[in-house]
């Protein structure tokens, strides 16, 4: 028989949960264990052998060692054959890692610094100038997913839930869980109510602020 996968990192990780959650919707059973921020140390020798970055999530099949979240989805969706999380098809597929990449790269650093500042309350993070233009270019990331959903009707790329709901879906609940002044965003907030029939998302999109 299979050994279950092992997932380490902490469950209040918005990027562990971004694993867990695509594993309960692929229906694959998982071992987490705790690891990062208030749990074990993710600074270890035996850690950085795994993930160099000294960063949760990792992810362990077998003897296969893996890490980047996005990249763990898109991992365990091909492993599983999840074509409707993860298209086949080059531009289906494209589409879907084109806002999973979006995510990573373009919407993450607009939500840093009004996050470090009004969720974890970094000392280092209380410029009120930085954090008034942190919370308008986080809003500005929002509306160019506002002007997509709006475009679709219903998720990412289409009329089907796909990976690229996952990390977003988690990224908007950060943008709705953060006090700051939010834009009005009615295709987002659509979306959001959307994301809350699925029970992954009920299960590890609505929480773990820290
Ligand atoms: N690009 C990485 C970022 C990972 C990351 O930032 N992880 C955070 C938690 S969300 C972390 O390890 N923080 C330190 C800790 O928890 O000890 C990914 O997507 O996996």
């Amino acid at each position: 028989m299979d050994m279950p996968i092992r997932i380490l990192g902490r469950d209040t990780s918005i990027n562990v949960r971004k694993v867990l959650w695509t594993c309960h919707e692929l229906g694959t059973g998982f071992v987490r264990e705790d690891y990062g921020n208030g749990f074990a140390s993710t600074h270890t020798a035996t850690y950085l052998n795994l993930n160099p970055n000294g960063q949760v999530p990792v992810l362990i099949d077998d003897t296969f060692v893996l890490w980047e979240s996005n990249t763990i989805c898109r991992y365990l969706a091909s492993k599983h054959a999840a074509t409707g999380l993860l298209p086949a098809h080059p531009r289906g597929r494209a589409q879907v890692e084109q806002w999973m990449d979006w995510q990573a790269t373009e919407l993450n650093p607009a939500w840093r610094y009004p996050f470090m500042a009004l969720i974890r309350q970094d000392p280092a993070c209380q410029d009120a100038d930085t954090l008034a233009a942190g919370g308008k270019e986080w809003n500005r990331m929002m509306g160019i997913l506002d002007t997509r959903l709006t475009h679709t009707g219903a998720f990412v790329t289409g009329d089907e839930f796909t990976l690229a709901d996952v990390v977003l879906g988690l990224s908007v609940n950060r943008w709705k869980m953060t006090p700051i002044s939010h834009a009005d965003l009615p295709a987002v907030e659509a979306y959001y109510q959307r994301l809350q029939q699925r029970e992954g998302f009920t299960l590890y999109g609505a929480n773990g602020m820290p």
